[in-house]
This record gives C-alpha cells, structure tokens and sequence, in this order.
C-alpha cells in the first residue's frame, strides 16, 4: 500500500486513529484507552509507513505480519485497519456489540488483517517465533512485528518465548514492549518489577533498542536500524505515555480499562482535535 513519507501526515494519521478509540470507546461503554492511545504512534508508524502489506490483498503471503499479544488493546489496531482501509470506518462502532467481528479481544478470521486471536496474555511472542522460524527456513523477506505489554511480561511463556527465538537468531522477529510502566492494577514496578529491563532481554541474546514511543521520528528511526540486523532478534522497548493525548488519562492506571462517558469523551476529542 502506498506509505505516508510525511512525518505529520503520519502524526495526523495517528491522531485520527485516537478519536477513532475514544468514539468506539464511548459508543460501546467498555475496552481498554490507556494502552491504545498510548500505542498510537508505533501502530501508525506500522501500519502507514514501515510494514510491507496490502490491504485489498490481507492474505497476501508475501506481507509482513503483526501479531497483537496484548489483545486488549485492539481498538488501536481495529482503528489503524480501518483507516489502512482493510474494512469500512463505520464498522468501527460495532466494538464489543453482540454479532460485531470487533469484539473486545482479537479473533482471526473475523476481520481481514487480524493475524492472530489473543486475550489471554502471555501467548503472543509464541506465536510470532513460530511464523518468523518458518519464515526464516524458508528464506522469506517478511517480518513478524510483535506488539506486547510491559505488564504482560509477568507472564512466564514470555521469556520461554524469548529464549527460543535467541537459539534460532531469528533476525525477522521484531517484539514491540509498550513500556507505560502500568498494568491493571498498578504500576509495572509496584507489582512486579521489570527492571532493569533492557539489560533482561540483553542476556537473553537479543539486540535492544530503546525509543520514546510517542516520537514519530524517533518511532521511524529505530525500525529504519533494523535492517542491520542480520543474527539476533530485536526488541524495540518503547516508553510511551498511556492514555496519550487525552489529559485527564495520561499516565493513569485507572484507565487501563475503564471507557470514557459521553462526556469525557467529549473533552478527550476536543483536546485530540486541538493537537492535531
Ligand atoms: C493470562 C491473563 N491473565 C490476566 C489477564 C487480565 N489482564 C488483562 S490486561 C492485564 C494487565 C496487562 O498489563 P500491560 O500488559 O502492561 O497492559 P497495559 O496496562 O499497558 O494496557 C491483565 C492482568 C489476561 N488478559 N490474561
């Protein structure tokens, strides 16, 4: 599909795709704001600019693919899909209705685009090892990009996960950590601290970038170095703000997953419509 060169086009873009997850947001009373607007700006960046893919053609063997682990964050990768033109915007605002193919976690085969079912944390970098080695063996030039919670690495599968893509050095496997530093019920470092965390992943074997994931230049920067990398997979661990863009929800974790009423949600718009 044809990509958005233009940094502001790209910032417009994943303004766009903010209002687009309040308005679901609002209209279905329930989902999860804080780590889909948080994660605007590296879907966008994804999706318009860096991935290899073709929305008239979602199955299209020759795409890179993104699988989703932290499910519930899905109204930014619905909104991003709709706007790439994988289905109609209006579809949007069947979030979580009963019958709707965008329910409130990812189900493949609902949707074009939608690589992988997920929900269940944990699950996600399992499968995208899985589609990278095949890649790999075959020779492929398609990328798996990963998208996973700082939260959700409490999940043990992920560091199995970890340990078996450093053996196969699968240099076509990208992990995106959306490093917000909260999970439901608190901050990352209350819970479970992750720290130091890039170190982790070094003695793992991976190659480690470090971003602010709210920065589009930034964002474009770090995928562009991948191309270097020829033996190892990368994480790309990107400190983003969640709630992003909306005053009242940044940084909060008690907007992990609760919706905004109409009428926050009208405050959120005007502050999204104001920056973009
Ligand atoms: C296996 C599993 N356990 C628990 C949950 C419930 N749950 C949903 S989101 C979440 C917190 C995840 O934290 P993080 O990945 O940091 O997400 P963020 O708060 O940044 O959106 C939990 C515990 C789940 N979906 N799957």
């Amino acid at each position: 599909m044809p990509k958005l060169e233009d940094v502001n086009a790209l910032k417009s873009m994943a303004s766009i795709i903010r209002q687009d997850i309040i308005r679901m947001l609002v209209e279905s009373k329930s989902g999860h704001p804080a780590g889909s607007l948080g994660l605007a700006d590296i879907f966008t960046a994804l999706y318009f600019n860096v991935m290899r893919h073709d929305p008239k053609k979602p199955h299209w063997e020759d795409r890179d693919r993104l699988v989703l682990s932290n499910g519930h964050v899905c109204p930014v990768l619905y909104a991003s899909l709709a706007n790439a033109g994988y289905f109609p915007k209006e579809q949007l605002m069947t979030l979580r209705k009963l019958g709707s193919p965008l329910q409130g976690h990812p189900h493949r085969g609902a949707l074009p685009g939608i690589e992988n079912s997920s929900g269940p944390l944990g699950q996600g970098i399992s499968m995208a090892v899985g589609m990278a080695l095949v890649g790999k063996r075959e020779g492929k030039t398609w990328r798996v990009y990963t998208i996973t919670g700082d939260g959700e690495h409490n999940e043990g599968q992920v560091w199995e996960a970890l340990l078996l893509a450093s053996k196969y050095k699968l240099h076509n496997l990208v992990v995106v950590v959306d490093r917000n530093s909260i999970q439901i019920d608190g901050t990352t470092e209350d819970v479970l601290p992750l720290e130091p965390f890039s170190d982790k992943y070094r003695a793992f074997g991976w190659n480690v970038i470090e971003v602010d994931g709210n920065d589009m230049n930034a964002i474009l920067g770090a995928f562009r170095s991948l191309d270097s990398v020829t033996d190892m997979p990368t994480v790309i661990i990107a400190d983003t703000v969640p709630g992003k863009g909306v005053s009242f929800m940044e940084g909060k974790y008690g907007w992990h997953g609760k919706a905004p009423n109409k009428e926050d949600g009208e405050k959120a718009i005007k502050e999204l419509e104001a920056e973009s």
